[in-house]
């Protein structure tokens, strides 16, 4: 990120289209800086300076010869009450491509530079309107893909998992100005507080950091979505199942075994969650070239997926194609579909695998039970509760890692009477890490890491 690596001039004027590109009713040209409403001044037909901050203006955008670009309305922000908390100027103009490149040249040309990726978002952190933890919520937020990611990256922006850092932070800070008093005067000993109490409160701590860093589970499967796949032999029903799951006529559906020759994907959502759903060649002994490929594909994607759905045939009864597979497929993320179930079966076979649903693909019979599965293997303690602060980001999860770490080798440093100098090292280790995840003592290379997600005009 050049604007990161590149001395940092505070205040730079700097422009970028914020909508998407395409054709639309409205797009619009965000201008943040000291020089935004010089800029806007130049190009715009009204009195821009006279203009009081959060009112919007009707006028044209003119070139630098005079000549009419287009129809506006011009809104104005000022100081720190814009998303940069620099002087914001937007542009609302036609939605064309054509018609709003033209305007951000105009406004280019007047002395604003081009905008790099999540450069108004950076602008917002480097004037303190928000941390770093916030910045990445706004990226997490422009990227939610289901309702629940939505809601984590709505509270992380607002600011929920700052203030649980920053408690965790205030906790530690306390814990270790009693170390530092005990180094710079060691002869009064441990006086605030005995050791047992320094190692009572420090190992709550680490429970506490602990807790969130577990919700990290939940939170990669909020972020990432999940990839889940239909395993089984030929003519299972496992085509039927993907249609019947999508609700739509997705893949052929054949009397004749071995139909699916590729793998299918298509995207689903359940009980809120984005998921992958891949449909696969059924897979068995096969002399075919093409048939053999496919096989290859399914036996790739079972490893890929977080979940498997074994499909079996429960009026056919199990082969030995079908227990091929349930010796290969790993227990802990497969469900055990028993299909067909319409047709007349005889007992069920007792399978060693924790979670199993019998239903009917064609009658579309079960599949609300096999929606609840699902769920309940994905969660580790059932989905979680719109109140509940998830760790989505990794980042985060590594910085409290370490916190915890850092905060453990004191606790056994006080056990066994380690000097302690060396635990107000670790004390202030822990408080960097936990620094990281609102921004402070970051590294140049990580701003960049972060800022470079973000797309332009953000
Ligand atoms: N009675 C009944 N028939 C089903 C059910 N599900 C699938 N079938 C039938 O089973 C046959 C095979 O279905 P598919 O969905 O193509 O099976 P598949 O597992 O995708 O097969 P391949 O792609 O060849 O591996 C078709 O004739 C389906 O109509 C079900 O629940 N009940
Ligand atoms: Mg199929």
């Amino acid at each position: 990120m050049d604007f990161i690596q590149q001395p940092y001039y505070p205040g730079e004027t700097i422009a970028a289209i914020a909508t998407p590109p395409g054709e639309g009713g409205v797009a619009i040209i965000r201008i943040s800086g000291d020089e935004a409403l010089n800029i806007a001044a130049k190009i715009f037909s009204g009195h821009v300076h006279s203009y009081k901050s959060h009112t919007a203006h009707f006028g044209n955008i003119l070139n630098k010869h005079g000549e009419h670009v287009d129809d506006v309305i011009l809104l104005v922000m000022l100081g720190k009450r814009s998303y940069a908390g620099e002087n914001t100027v937007e542009i609302h103009c036609h939605g064309g491509s054509l018609i709003t490149r033209r305007v951000l040249e105009v406004v280019l040309e007047a002395g604003a530079r081009a905008a790099l990726p999540g450069e108004f978002t950076f602008k917002a952190f480097m004037n303190g309107k928000i941390d770093l933890a916030q910045a990445e919520a706004v990226q997490e937020l422009i990227c939610a893909k289901n309702e629940r990611a939505l809601e984590a990256a709505d509270k992380q922006l607002k600011g929920v998992l700052s203030e649980k850092v920053a408690g965790f932070q205030k906790s530690l800070t306390a814990i270790t100005a009693i170390l530092e008093a005990w180094v710079d005067f060691p002869e009064e000993g441990l006086e605030f507080a005995t050791m047992d109490e320094i190692c009572d409160d420090l190992d709550h701590l680490c429970k506490e950091m602990e807790k969130l860093v577990l919700t990290f589970h939940d939170g990669k499967i909020l972020h990432d979505g999940l990839s889940m796949c239909l395993i089984g032999s030929p003519n299972v029903g496992k085509s039927s199942l993907m249609n019947a799951l999508l609700d739509k006529d997705r893949a052929i559906v054949s009397h004749i075994p071995g139909t699916t020759r590729d793998v299918l994907e298509d995207s689903l959502r359940l009980n809120g969650l984005h998921l992958k759903l891949s449909d696969t060649a059924g897979i068995r002994e096969a002399d075919e070239f093409v048939e053999q490929e496919g096989i290859r594909r399914s036996k790739s994607v079972m490893e890929q997926s977080d979940l498997i759905l074994l499909v079996l045939d429960a009026h056919k009864g199990l082969d030995e194609q079908d227990r091929f597979l349930i010796d290969q497929v790993p227990k802990n993320k497969t469900i055990v579909i028993w299909n067909k179930t319409d047709l007349p079966y005889t007992q069920l076979p007792q399978l060693d695998f924790p979670h199993m649903v019998t239903l009917s693909a064609k009658n579309r019979q079960g599949l609300d039970e096999l929606k609840n599965k699902i769920d309940a293997v994905i969660w580790t303690n059932g989905p979680p509760s719109k109140e509940e602060i998830i760790v989505t980001n990794v980042r985060h999860k590594e910085a409290l890692t370490e916190a915890i770490n850092a905060a453990r080798k004191v606790i056994s440093g006080l056990r066994n009477n380690v000097s302690p100098e060396f635990l107000t090292l670790d004390m202030r280790q822990g408080l960097s890490e936990l620094g990281k995840i609102l921004g402070s003592n970051i590294t140049e290379d990580i701003l960049s890491a972060i800022f470079s997600k973000f797309c332009i005009g953000k």
